[in-house]
């Protein structure tokens, strides 16, 4: 059976990059389809009714909506690249740490891992996406440095593999959009 799947996004959310990165990383084709936040469509209504929200993805015609809960649905489905480890407490803490990054930073879980799934890239390194494409642009636009080598070296080591890394490359908007955003967002807070 061709599998079928649509991601609606929006591309300044680090919400619906998790999961354009956890499809990459299992190799899933996938459309995606921009959403208008200021104007949603009928379709984003349908498939998210509670929250409205982007990320949803739809597979084979049958919707999942939050991005946690989307990766959970992907690496449940394929097996490919597991994104979550096997291990039962490595799972939980896994969970754990990355409830704990949608809210809060932190270098303590990265200990002296080259990424917070060990040698590959997991799930809480997907979750915490946000903070290197976002602290990084804005840093640079502001002109100040908030995530720096001395000071937070384990998590600036991170941000380094983890945007070096091919398939998080190609699923980042280009520098010059997000600078381009940025400064837009810096103008109109003035
Ligand atoms: N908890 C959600 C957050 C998703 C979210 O905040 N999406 C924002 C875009 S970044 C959205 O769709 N906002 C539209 C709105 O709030 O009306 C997740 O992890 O997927």
């Amino acid at each position: 059976m061709t599998e079928e799947m649509k991601l609606f996004g929006f591309w300044t959310s680090p919400f619906s990059r998790r999961v354009e990165v956890g499809l990459r990383l299992k190799g899933i084709p996938y459309e995606y389809i921009e959403e208008d936040l200021t104007n949603k469509g009928p379709l984003l209504l349908k498939y998210n009714p509670v929250y409205k929200k982007i990320p949803v993805l739809v597979h084979n015609g049958k919707p999942v909506a939050e991005s946690l809960v989307i990766l959970e649905y992907i690496d449940e489905t394929w097996k490919g690249y597991p994104i979550l480890p096997e291990d039962p407490h490595e799972r939980a803490m896994a969970r754990f740490w990355a409830k704990f990054l949608d809210e809060k930073a932190l270098e303590g879980a990265l200990k002296d891992k080259k990424f917070f799934g060990g040698e590959k890239i997991g799930l809480v390194d997907i979750v915490g996406n946000n903070i290197v494409f976002w602290v990084r642009a804005f840093q640079e636009v502001v002109r100040i440095e908030l995530l720096t080598a001395e000071e937070f070296h384990v998590l600036f080591k991170w941000s380094e593999e983890f945007v070096g890394c091919p398939i998080i490359k190609g699923s980042l908007p280009s520098r010059e959009k997000i600078m381009t955003f940025c400064k837009s967002r810096l103008e109109r807070a003035k």
